[in-house]
């Protein structure tokens, strides 16, 4: 019987970013009050740095700094209030060596944040809330993760309507992906993301999730971003239907990201490194070893070579 971890989708890589035997882990750092998944817990610049470098601790590849909360119904902070919140954080944690992504939806803030040594640019509208985005990471010659999205928090789960979700992310994450590469981003720069809970229910969520490989038609690198979401805690939610609450929702965060992973998406975005990162090291090592070993010299395959005991 074939293994079924072999089954993936092809290793898909940004240009500039680490590439490593599974998908990259992308640990957020929200600097705002309002954040429905870690509002409020790391408002200051220190303990926003110090929890940045926790989950690089972990093993986290990058970090996600963000200053504006995008859960449903929020109101926008002005500019200067994001670039007040990510811009010293970026140049902290930059300073300490961390590989780090903004996340934004503002022209001014990314471009401030990639001259305080950002290095990718997260657009969860892909271009679509402030276009001028497009132009700022063309210029830096940034990676640009382009994010399926509707609208922004206040409308957006009235624009949750689909005949044919999985199509129609397709579709209009493909015409992100040109209107970047019509301004200047070179195509290997980057990566698409369904958008989970994005203009989304949770049945949408889950036929995204469920259907991810159809993403692959557009030959990009796909992130994943579940962490924590509204849809993980109606799934789990209590026999009175009370939902689990958010920060409960890790560890089946954790089976989404080994899902993922076996499909073989480029990252996942999570609010803990350490068990995502370890659920994806142990799906590369079985997966290493249904392709002959993790030297590909043939160890495990036949089962003769291997010597037994050694690590006991
Ligand atoms: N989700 C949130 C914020 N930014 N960026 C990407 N690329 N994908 C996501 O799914 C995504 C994102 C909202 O979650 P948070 O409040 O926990 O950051």
């Amino acid at each position: 019987m074939p293994d079924p971890l072999l089954g993936r989708l092809p290793a898909r890589h940004v240009r500039g970013l680490p590439v490593q035997d599974r998908p990259l882990v992308m640990g957020v750092v929200n600097v705002t009050p309002d954040s429905f998944s870690d509002g409020g817990l790391f408002r200051g610049v220190d303990d926003a740095v110090s929890h940045g470098m926790s989950l690089l601790a972990q093993g986290a590849d990058l970090l996600d700094i963000g200053g504006e909360s995008t859960r449903p119904g929020a109101t926008r902070p002005l500019v200067a209030e994001e670039l007040a919140r990510v811009v010293p954080v970026i140049t902290a944690l930059a300073e300490r060596g961390a590989l780090l992504s903004v996340d934004t939806m503002r022209a001014e803030v990314a471009e401030t944040a990639l001259a305080a040594g950002a290095a990718v640019v997260n657009d969860v509208s892909g271009g679509l809330s402030d276009p001028d985005v497009l132009r700022v990471v063309a210029e830096h010659d940034a990676a640009y993760v382009a994010m399926h999205w509707r609208g922004h928090a206040d409308t957006m789960q009235q624009r949750a309507s689909y005949a044919d979700v999985v199509g129609e992310v397709r579709d209009e994450l493909r015409q992100r992906v040109d209107a970047a590469v019509g301004a200047g981003v070179p195509e290997d720069r980057i990566a698409v993301d369904p958008g989970i809970g994005f203009a989304k229910t949770a049945e949408h969520n889950w036929q995204l999730l469920a259907h991810l490989d159809a993403l692959d038609a557009l030959g990009m690198p796909i992130l994943v971003g579940s962490s924590r979401k509204s849809f993980l805690g109606t799934l789990l939610a209590d026999s009175d239907g009370n939902p689990r609450p958010v920060l409960d929702r890790e560890d089946a965060n954790v089976a989404l990201t080994t899902l993922a992973g076996v499909l073989g998406v480029w990252a996942v975005r999570v609010h803990q490194a350490r068990a995502s990162v370890d659920a994806l090291t142990v799906v590369s090592r079985w997966r290493d070893e249904g392709r002959g070993g993790p030297s590909g010299l043939g160890f495990g395959a036949s089962g003769a070579t291997g010597k037994v005991g050694e690590d006991e």
